[in-house]
């Protein structure tokens, strides 16, 4: 069974939605890796997916998301996390209120072969107010290009029609059937 390597509850909740609505069954490595600092998120999944390579003995995928708010010239961009931790919410949108951002995932997957790379965007806009709907991270400020509402608001299986995450993660999962790799 392919393991997803993440410590984030959120991210596995929504890939194991996923997967199951294809019909395939992961599994979940709870754990936290180091990553290195890089300005964007394919170069930093890429070199974890390598170092994970090592130590990991069955094949697994990471999932390393990024936020890039167009008024802040892309921050925070893949420090998205580090940023959630110091600044949160509220002062992001002191700061890009009404800001055109986006979303990208990059999903890493390893066979302890090669390294395979799966990238899904989301556009829309940071909000006026945080959602009522608290929810995963950025997603109670951002309003996807569409919708009047914000991410939070969605079911896991309504955001993962549209998400970032949802378009990685189908990209990975029509790879591994038409490889043959499950
Ligand atoms: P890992 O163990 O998988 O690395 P993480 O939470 O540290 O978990 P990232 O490094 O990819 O993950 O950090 C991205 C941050 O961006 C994450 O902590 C969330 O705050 C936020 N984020 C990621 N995906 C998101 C989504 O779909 N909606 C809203 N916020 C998201």
């Amino acid at each position: 069974m392919i393991k997803f390597v993440t410590s984030n509850t959120h991210k596995y909740k929504e890939a194991e939605t996923l997967f199951k609505k294809r019909g395939i069954e992961i599994s979940w490595e709870k754990m936290k890796y180091e990553e290195i600092q890089a300005d964007d998120n394919e170069t930093i999944c890429r070199d974890s997916c390598m170092k994970l390579s090592e130590k990991l003995e069955s094949p697994f995928f990471i999932d390393d998301t990024g936020l890039y708010i167009k008024s802040l010239n892309g921050f925070p961009g893949p420090f998205a996390s580090y940023v959630q931790e110091t600044l949160g919410n509220s002062r992001i949108l002191e700061m890009a209120s009404g800001s055109a951002a986006f979303f990208k995932t990059v999903v890493g997957f390893s066979n302890q072969k090669q390294i395979y790379i799966f990238t899904g965007i989301l556009n829309g806009n940071i909000s006026n107010k945080e959602s009522r709907t608290k929810g995963f991270g950025y997603d109670p400020i951002f309003i996807p290009q569409g919708y009047d509402k914000a991410l939070s608001e969605l079911s896991t299986g309504e955001k993962n029609i549209i998400s970032h995450r949802g378009k990685a993660l189908e990209k990975f999962i029509d790879f591994l059937l038409s490889s043959g790799i499950i």
